[in-house]
């Protein structure tokens, strides 16, 4: 038997708008001028959303957040994509997400100022934020064999970052998704860091689509930056996954232009420069030139789009701030269906010494 090649493997790159705004027509999805503009639109939201949240963070008034600065793009542009009956599993910077998706401003603030009624949302199929890093691969790759089960007509999206390439949940959805052709999506944003190791450090292999590769299943590297990139790699795997042809890995290239979290600095691990070239690569800059060069956008519409964008985020927190607290009841009444008796002892011991506190000008059950 002589030595021959078994195959010759490729993976798309997909880049629609570049750095300038100017976009490659032939490529350019579907959109109406009020679509390209609803889209601006959620963009300069979820951006107003990310610069309050965390001026509230660093004034005490809400808590450790995590910035989707410069991401805006990716779960925009794949919501975006996405039917009513899609599911999509978030990991804790797809803020733009739930704004696609319809979730309230006031539900993302409640999430971050630590209480758990955030997560009871008023549209359907968007899990709560899971923060253990890679959990969501497998969380979609279960959502969509139920799908399969059911014959639903639905697509499950998992949203990771680069980091979460390196945890096994991340190779075992792939494996599972590909061996059972499910209806799921799996979008990585890599965003180059995970807190502070950086993505050569993830991987030796040139690109993470590329490990889709060995799962079997389509993969894509698409620009992260561009939102309509994201937009038409979304909904062409969308596509797929809905008429049986299996799932797709698509990897966006990004930059996080944040700190990790509030608790992070990215001073002490990255340099000014690398922040400048991703700054000159902004998605909603990128967004804004082009919708302005093609007459969709105009400085009024875009000061409108702005303070609009202000109301509502102003008007959240008001909401947020005046939400009341939850009861200390809480703590006791989910476990069981009947309380156990020890449990409704310290129930009433911890009323107890509330009672004992509130006289003075303790918040009591807050
Ligand atoms: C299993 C697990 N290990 C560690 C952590 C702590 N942690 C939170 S975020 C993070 C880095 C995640 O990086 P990446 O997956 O690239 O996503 P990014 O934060 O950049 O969006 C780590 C290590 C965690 N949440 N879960």
């Amino acid at each position: 038997m002589p030595q021959e090649v078994y195959s010759n493997f490729s993976i798309r790159k997909l880049s629609i708008l570049d750095k300038d705004g100017k976009a490659d027509e032939k490529l350019l999805p579907k959109l109406s001028p009020a679509q390209l503009k609803e889209i601006y639109t959620h963009m300069v939201l979820a951006r107003t959303l990310d610069e309050k949240i965390l001026k509230l963070q660093r004034q005490g008034r809400i808590g450790t957040y995590s910035p989707g600065l410069g991401q805006e793009a990716i779960p925009i542009g794949s919501a975006y994509a996405t039917q009513k009956q899609d599911w999509s599993v978030q990991s804790f910077r797809e803020h733009g997400m739930m704004i696609v998706r319809g979730v309230p401003l006031l539900n993302i603030m409640l999430y971050f100022g630590g209480d758990e009624r955030n997560a009871k949302y008023p549209v359907d199929n968007i899990l709560p934020n899971s923060v253990p890093v890679g959990s969501q691969t497998l969380h979609a790759a279960g959502i969509a064999m139920g799908i399969q089960y059911k014959q639903k007509d639905a697509v499950a999206i998992a949203y990771f970052g680069d980091g979460g390439t390196s945890e096994g949940d991340f190779h075992e959805a792939l494996n599972f998704a590909g061996t059972l052709n499910l209806p799921c999506v799996f979008i990585c944003q890599n965003n180059q860091w995970a807190i502070s190791v950086p993505r050569k450090s993830q991987t030796h292999a040139e690109t993470i689509a590329q490990k889709a590769i060995a799962y079997g299943i389509e993969g894509i590297q698409v620009d992260g930056n561009d939102v309509l990139a994201v937009y038409a790699a979304t909904q062409e795997a969308l596509a797929r996954a809905r008429t049986g042809k299996g799932p797709t890995l698509i990897e966006c290239v990004t930059y996080r232009m944040g700190d990790h979290t509030t608790a992070d600095d990215a001073t002490r691990y990255r340099s000014p420069e690398e922040v400048q070239y991703w700054r000159e690569r902004d998605p909603l800059l990128r967004m804004q030139k082009y919708l302005l060069a093609q007459g969709m956008l105009s400085p009024q519409l875009d000061e409108q789009i702005k303070n609009e964008s202000t109301a509502k985020v102003e008007a959240a927190v008001l909401q947020y701030e005046q939400f009341p607290a939850p009861s200390v009841d809480d703590i006791f009444d989910y476990h069981y269906k009947q309380t156990p008796a020890d449990l409704e002892a310290q129930k009433k011991e911890l009323h107890a010494f509330l009672d004992t506190i509130k006289p003075l000008g303790n918040e009591g059950e807050k």
